[in-house]
């Protein structure tokens, strides 16, 4: 086995180097955080197994078609071709005479919407032959929602991960502003792990000390173990995690900063509706892990349809837990509910438009 110590100014950064470097065949050996000239340095000492090892710079013509034939395409890719290969072969069969006229309207119009052939079909298949069948009860399977309520949600750590830029620290921030509102004697506390972006570190902080409440950053494995040391005196705790750059991935990162374990941690994916499609599945296989519990939408104003939200739920299996439609910190989220959600997809009604539930909204 061969050892090499990488180190940086963030975990993230650094598990981006050795992901670059050797692929997801590093094994971690050692964690640790140093001070050097009053700076955090990060150092993480991982081992490869020589044959496992990322072969050398190809130099001869075979060597470039040899290393291109192995690194493509992956088998999620491969999977999604013949995926799109099937589709287009079953659609012809797909006889929407069978269907009511209401239930072909709503398969229609989701597709419309963006929402995928593999979705439609196998609502489909879910309606084909009982045309007093209602369409709602079947999306509502495909696509759950579990409202981030605190009786629904008793975890007492809740890290928000996603794409950089998606609203993850505006949704901490409105998180916590809400709970305080509803209960000023709950103890929230605000923790940064997102080391590498001054500035959503910099809100944050600025946020907590506005509310009066507590802040801690946290930059390595010795940071998270002492947090959960201490998280007795906290009722929720909510962290905010970098975006994974490159070939970072988000179990990696986990487990290097100690997150791995029995703890009692939700992760959320916050998300905008408006990416490519390809880019869902590239941010789903990014951000796997056990301990993602829900899918958060952001910028739901911004977008022009809302076929994503399903196809996103179909591919995960997670539910929505928030909704957030604005780019101010009040008045601009909600806890998913399914008439929200349903009303967003067929109506294109933001929730906040709704009058009635606007004066509950946070
Ligand atoms: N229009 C709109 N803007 C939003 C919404 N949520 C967040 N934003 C804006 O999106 C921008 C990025 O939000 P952040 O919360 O900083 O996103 P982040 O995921 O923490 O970003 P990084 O930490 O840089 O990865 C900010 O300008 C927010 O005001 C939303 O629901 N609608
Ligand atoms: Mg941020």
């Amino acid at each position: 086995m061969r050892v090499k110590t990488f180190r940086g100014s963030s975990t993230a950064a650094v598990f981006a180097e050795i992901k670059a470097e050797f692929g997801d065949n590093a094994v971690i050996l050692s964690n640790k955080t140093t001070e050097e000239l009053g700076r955090k340095i990060h150092e993480i000492m991982v081992g490869v197994d020589n044959q496992k090892e990322t072969a050398s710079i190809p130099e001869t013509r075979e060597d470039v078609i040899g290393d291109a034939m192995n690194s493509i395409p992956d088998w999620n890719q491969e999977w999604n071709q013949i995926k799109g290969h099937m589709m287009a072969l079953l659609k012809p069969q797909m006889n929407m005479n069978l269907l009511a006229p209401r239930q072909r309207l709503a398969l229609e119009y989701l597709e419309r919407e963006g929402v995928e052939s593999n979705v439609i079909l196998d609502l489909f298949q879910q309606l084909r032959g009982d045309k007093s069948k209602a369409i709602l009860p079947e999306l509502e399977k495909i696509a759950p929602v579990r409202p981030f309520e605190k009786d629904i949600w008793k975890e007492k750590f809740h890290a928000m991960s996603g794409p950089h830029g998606a609203g993850k620290t505006s949704t901490i921030i409105r998180l916590a502003l809400k709970e305080k509102k509803e209960n000023p004697t709950t103890r929230i506390c605000l923790v940064s792990a997102d080391q590498g972006q001054g500035k959503g570190r910099l809100v944050l902080r600025h946020y907590a000390d506005l509310s009066g409440i507590e802040f801690k950053e946290i930059a390595s494995r010795e940071d998270f173990a002492r947090l959960i040391g201490e998280c007795h005196n906290f009722d929720r705790i909510f962290l905010d995690l970098p975006g994974m750059s490159a070939n970072a991935e988000l179990e990696g990162w986990m487990a290097a900063c100690g997150m791995h374990g029995p703890c009692d941690i939700a992760v959320h994916l916050v998300l905008n509706p408006y990416y490519a499609p390809a880019q869902y599945n590239a941010f789903l296989k990014k951000y796997k892990s056990p301990k993602l519990k829900s899918l958060i939408w952001t910028k739901l104003d911004e977008s022009c349809n809302y076929g994503a939200l399903v196809n996103t739920a179909y591919e995960s299996g997670l539910p929505v837990s928030l909704l957030s439609y604005g780019s101010g910190l009040r008045n601009t989220m909600k806890p998913a509910t399914e008439r929200d959600f349903w009303r967003l997809i067929f109506k294109h009604q933001l929730p906040a438009k709704d009058k009635v539930e606007f004066a509950k909204a946070i």
